[in-house]
């Protein structure tokens, strides 16, 4: 059955910042495949409250609070959660954060923490999960990329610098693990409404139109929308894929735009 390479039963997948937004969404779409979910979160607070919108969705999520930036937390945690729940099979690299202020007025060390997140973070967690990925030679380590992996924009330049070096850093985790059977690829979402993009989407504010004119599908990303994408990648169906970016942006990245009267 075709279908069953999709399935992710038996599996376990661990996704960083899954309290919230876009990591919750991939994170129950993996559950919703099968996998036995892990997640983790930077606050206990938002972890409790997150383990209960799982479980109210019918999902036992094992919730791990740890920094992605944290090199012994990391060490520490893998091991607690591969002693706990299980190998992990599935690495979800989508914790995230971004300051939107000009270059020039941005301090140093706000940009050095967007990159200490956004791409160091990915980094750590890829090195520790990816040896135990590469004793049982076997592995699906998804890194969660951007339209600024491509694009720029005002006032995101950490983030911009950030999540380009995540499609590079990709490429470069497929090309030093593919020969060990660890496929790592990307998603790079559009637009999406979540808390993060609440800021710029509300009515009125001259970023939403400007999207919703940006985007082919004319309309902001639903969280579900990274279903799919997600369990591909993180199942049997993909193993001959390595070091792509798969953009979910409605077309974004597909078109140069049009005026706001087309
Ligand atoms: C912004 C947005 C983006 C999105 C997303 C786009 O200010 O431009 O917040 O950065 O979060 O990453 O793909
Ligand atoms: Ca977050």
């Amino acid at each position: 059955m075709i279908l069953d390479l999709f399935k992710l039963d038996g599996k376990v997948a661990l996704v960083t910042g899954a309290t919230h937004g876009l990591g919750m969404a991939m994170a129950i779409a993996l559950a919703e495949a099968g996998a036995r979910l892990v997640i983790n979160g930077s606050s206990r607070e938002n972890m409790d409250k997150a383990i209960a919108v799982y479980a109210s969705q019918g999902i036992d999520a094992k919730g791990y609070v740890f920094d992605v930036t944290d090199e012994d937390g990391v060490i520490a945690n893998v091991a607690k959660i591969e002693a706990e729940v299980g190998p992990i099979n599935i690495l979800v690299n989508n914790a995230g954060i971004i300051k939107r202020v000009a270059m020039q007025d941005m301090e140093v060390s706000d940009y050095r923490q967007v990159i200490d997140v956004d791409l160091v973070g990915p980094f750590i967690m890829s090195k520790y999960v990816g040896r135990r990925m590469i004793e049982r030679r076997a592995g699906k380590i998804i890194n969660i990329c951007s339209m600024m992996s491509e694009l720029g924009r005002n006032s995101v330049s950490a983030y911009a610098a950030a999540k380009g070096g995540l499609k590079m850093l990709t490429r470069n985790m497929a090309t030093e693990w593919g020969k060990y059977n660890i496929q790592t690829n990307g998603i790079g979402p559009g637009y999406f409404a979540t808390s993060q993009t609440e800021p710029i989407r509300v009515d009125g504010h001259p970023f939403n139109e400007f999207i919703i004119n940006r985007t082919p599908a004319a309309r902001w990303g639903d969280p579900s929308d990274l279903a799919g994408a997600t369990v591909f990648l993180a199942s049997k169906a993909s193993d001959f894929v390595n070091g792509q970016v798969v953009y979910v942006d409605g077309g974004i990245l597909a078109s140069i735009g049009k005026p706001s009267n087309e």
